[in-house]
């Protein structure tokens, strides 16, 4: 446009009394004043004010570079420079114009990414001239597959109870597959624990524990406790209870050694005392009895005496215990050791 512009007025300026050239000239350049004034006011219309009557001089303020030396160039910066429709100089925004006029429109919008795990989106800020927003995608349960599937930002958290025979846990990934961090059954071992979690101790192991027979002698009135039924039976003792409680047969921690004592007057009876309570004779270990309630499940054994004739009773039943105070004269003695 400026050198249309400047090629219209050097032609007009040789030319001046050409009025239709003087119009032409007026209009490649927009400028709709001065129609009859010289052309060299003419060409200085459009800002230039200077030049308003010698053409040679009215160089304006771009006329360094003018060439033919005709002045008038300051009419250029009529549609040159800053104005109202130049580009802004952020480049292409996203308005749906071409901001930039390279003959595209909003091109080049970066795209925005939102989201954590997998709910992560990556999408483009401007669609149909108007900016856009980003929304991440909706979480999913958590599964095992290397995902942070409801997006909290933990890969295959798995946030869900769990659990086994011997207790809760939680849901664990183990690679792509699924597990419980609850403890699992163990084989059951001679232990004094729950290892198959079957909700008995040491059952069912070997050789862990035996069980002691209880028996009365009729004549005599002693109650005895062997852990050998030929005993219980023998030499006038009858069987009342066949494994009337269990012993271990070996000791652990948290065990103590029970003592069958043999008294001066032919009856026995069982105490953790291996000086057996003064009582001269010791006959051995019948087993190991806890120390404690509960050990393993251990109950009380309640001791009673009866002295009328020197009996000493045993019992696992508080309500014999209580039977026997109050209805055949024993005196309950304690708890002699905690059985199974
Ligand atoms: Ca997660
Ligand atoms: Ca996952
Ligand atoms: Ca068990
Ligand atoms: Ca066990």
């Amino acid at each position: 446009m400026r050198a249309r512009c400047r090629a219209a007025a050097s032609r007009s300026a040789g030319l001046a009394s050409a009025g239709a050239l003087a119009l032409a000239w007026l209009g490649a350049c927009s400028i709709g004043s001065g129609v009859g004034e010289s052309f060299g006011s003419a060409a200085s219309v459009g800002g230039n004010t200077q030049g308003t009557s010698d053409e040679g001089s009215g160089g304006g303020t771009e006329g360094g570079d003018d060439p033919d030396g005709s002045g008038g160039s300051g009419s250029g910066s009529a549609s040159a420079g800053s104005g109202p429709d130049d580009p802004p100089p952020g480049g292409e925004v996203c308005n749906g114009l071409d901001d930039d006029g390279d003959g595209m429109i909003d091109e080049d919008q970066p795209s925005v990414t939102c989201g954590v795990g997998s709910c992560e989106v990556t999408e483009p800020s401007c669609v149909g001239g108007a900016p856009q927003g980003c929304t991440p995608a909706l979480p999913g349960g958590e599964v095992c597959n290397g995902l942070d599937d409801d997006c909290n930002g933990a890969v295959d958290d798995v946030q869900q109870a769990c659990s086994s025979a011997c207790g809760e846990g939680t849901v664990v990934c183990n690679g792509n597959e699924q597990a419980c961090d609850a403890p699992a059954p163990q084989p059951e071992a001679c232990n004094l624990a729950d290892d198959d979690c079957n909700g008995s101790v040491d059952d069912g192991v070997g050789g862990c524990r035996h069980g002691i027979h209880r028996s009365l002698h009729p004549v005599t009135g002693e109650h005895f406790y062997t852990a050998s039924l030929d005993e219980a039976q023998c030499c006038g003792f009858v069987l009342e209870s066949a494994n009337f409680f269990q012993l271990y047969s070996a000791s652990h921690a948290g065990l103590a050694a029970f003592y069958r004592c043999y008294t001066p007057g032919g009856f026995h009876f069982y105490t953790q005392d291996p000086g057996c309570e003064g009582v001269p004779v010791n006959e051995g270990v019948m087993g190991y009895v806890a120390t404690a309630e509960g050990t393993g499940g251990a109950v009380p054994l309640y001791r009673l005496y009866l002295g009328s004739n020197g009996d000493h009773f045993y019992t696992t039943s508080a309500a014999e215990r209580d039977a026997a105070v109050a209805s055949s004269g024993y005196v309950y003695e304690g708890v002699a050791a905690f059985v199974w």
